[in-house]
């Protein structure tokens, strides 16, 4: 069944919300605190070791009363049921979205058109599995009978930036093996990484769900060109796998039928690490370390179906985001993990919610009325500190942040984890707290009055800037697979209420078909006369500056 049509603005919550927005004056959180002692209670929820403080955020009670009020008149509780149940809910593709199946342990049945995805689900992660222990344990050889050191992920978009994060935020996991990603065209990309590499004892896994995606399958081509300097075409078989749908195309590029992982059309790239797409994380942090991660995955699906939406974490930062973004008009919104194994959480997030919820048309196929698909960006702190949040802290933008920081370190260093929590603990202070002209003016007692009036207006923080804390109690796979899979579906939950389809994403192929077109101009004699004048241009002075 399709997902209902609701126009979010025609909801009474949505006008309530409106109205609550313009005749509030500011909504002050230092004296939300003031008022209410029980709001840090209120505004926290802790599921089993993991905490989402939301109370340094511009809500009163009537304004998140107003946004569960949201969800419950556009039927959010219906949708997450379609999704889980299977329903091809990815409309305009007539596809299932079933990424919760990959990572279900409830031993349920899980039916699409009438035929169980998890017998098929079972068997890949089985074979994931005996390929894992043979590669880790050095019985998977190489074409000259030697064991693997390296492994290399060969993919890009959806089939790179959740296996790269992963591998980068599970590293205190990580066994023997040296993982390396090659997912951009870019020559250098490819260059740089395999320079240092031993064809012997290195496996190639080139994942491309759809074996057609031009960055891969030349980045695949130029290594197993590389590879083939000093091996066989017969010897591909023990130095390359693949992850795909398209079983001929891999079958055609050499690949032997024992070393191909499948997927399904019903996972799309951004939701699919849980996969066979995540095949190098389970290599390099072993098959335990991977069923961990799947099983705090599943935990939180079955948290997000099953929780009231006023309890349900993924349910609060998703409402959270809309009413910063349709009401008081913030247009990014900031992930700044306190820990450096995170580096890489809000690129791999960046993707999976702009290029989900990046849509300017509803479920009806119409403009839509309101912004949808916030801006997402940020970076590890302490390092943030030092670039950007100078703009959190006093520019014209308001953007929430979402800060996130285990209790534990996985090293023993625990000095340098005090200093952490202190900073994050401080940063979210800060940014509600603000700093007044007459504190400034106190601090610069001393000095000649009209330097102290002259430099007040500097040293000024307006404050009352929103965060929502996570806390977790270690980066665990097990809790690395919670904070995943509650920020997947805080992304379904937006897309919902936004009323557009969330799981297509078309928005990438004009750029593709256009590129397609350039290439014989570039590499050939063609004069470049089809485009517009300035892309002509470039395309003339390319040519005449090109020297290779
Ligand atoms: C993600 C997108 C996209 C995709 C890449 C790679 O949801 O679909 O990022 O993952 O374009 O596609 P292939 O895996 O088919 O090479």
């Amino acid at each position: 069944m399709a997902l209902k049509n609701i126009n979010p603005t025609k909801t009474q919550a949505w006008k309530k919300l409106s109205d609550a927005y313009n005749s509030t004056s500011t909504i002050e959180m230092k004296s939300l605190f003031r008022q209410d002692n029980n709001r840090k209670e209120k505004y926290t929820i802790t599921y089993n070791n993991f905490t989402l403080d939301f109370s340094k955020n511009r809500i009163t009670d009537e304004i998140f009363q107003y946004l569960i009020d949201l969800a419950n008149e556009t039927d959010l509780a219906d949708g997450i049921q379609k999704m889980f149940s299977g329903d091809k809910i990815n409309e305009t593709e007539n596809r299932a979205v079933l990424h919760t199946a990959l990572r279900s342990f409830s031993g349920k049945e899980i039916l699409l058109d009438g035929t169980n995805v998890m017998l098929e689900v079972k068997e890949t992660l089985e074979k994931m599995k005996n390929f894992t222990n043979d590669v880790v344990s050095g019985k998977f050889k190489g074409y000259t009978g030697k064991s693997i050191t390296d492994i290399v992920n060969i993919g890009i978009g959806g089939s790179d930036l959740g296996p790269r994060m992963v591998v980068d935020a599970l590293q205190y996991y990580k066994n023997h093996l040296k993982t390396h990603f090659i997912s951009n065209i870019d020559g250098d990309h490819v260059m740089e990484t395999i320079k240092n590499l031993d064809p012997e004892t290195t496996l190639f896994i080139i994942v491309s769900k759809t074996f057609t995606t031009q960055e891969t399958l030349t980045n695949a081509l130029t290594v197993k060109k590389w590879f083939l300097q000093s091996a066989k075409e017969s010897d591909i078989k023990h130095n390359f796998v693949a992850v795909s749908t398209n079983l001929s195309k891999v079958y055609e590029f050499g690949i032997d039928k024992d070393n191909v992982f499948t997927m399904w059309d019903w996972v799309g790239g951004r939701y699919s690490l849980s996969s066979a797409i995540g095949l190098s994380i389970m290599v390099a942090v072993g098959a335990k370390h991977f069923r961990e991660m799947l099983e705090g995955m599943h935990s939180v699906d079955e948290y997000f179906r099953t929780s009231p939406l006023e309890e349900n974490i993924s349910v609060i930062l998703g409402l959270l985001g809309i009413w910063y973004a349709n009401f008081m008009g913030a247009q990014t919104e900031a992930i700044l993990p306190y820990d450096q194994n995170l580096q890489y959480l809000a690129s791999y997030l960046q993707q999976a919610s702009m290029e989900s919820n990046g849509k300017m048309v509803d479920r009806s196929g119409k403009k839509v009325t309101y912004s949808t698909g916030s801006i997402l960006w940020g970076g590890a702190g302490t390092n943030s500190q030092h670039s950007f949040f100078q703009l959190l802290h006093q520019g014209t933008h308001l953007i929430p942040c979402d800060f996130i920081i285990a209790a534990n370190p996985t090293h023993h260093l625990g000095h340098h984890h005090d200093l952490l929590v202190a900073n994050v603990l401080a940063q979210c202070e800060a940014l509600m707290r603000g700093k007044s002209a007459d504190v400034v003016r106190e601090e610069l007692a001393g000095q000649p009055p009209e330097k102290i009036e002259q430099l007040t207006p500097f040293k000024v923080f307006t404050g009352n800037r929103p965060s929502t804390m996570i806390m977790i109690d270690k980066l665990t796979p097990y809790n690395l697979g919670r904070i995943i899979a509650l920020y997947e579906h805080k992304i379904f939950v937006q897309g919902y209420i936004w009323n557009i389809f969330s799981f297509d994403q078309f928005g990438v192929e004009l750029g593709k078909q256009l590129a397609k077109a350039i290439e014989p101009e570039i590499t050939g004699h063609e004069k470049p006369e089809k485009h517009d004048a300035s892309t002509n241009n470039l395309l003339l002075k390319f040519k005449s500056w090109k020297t290779y």
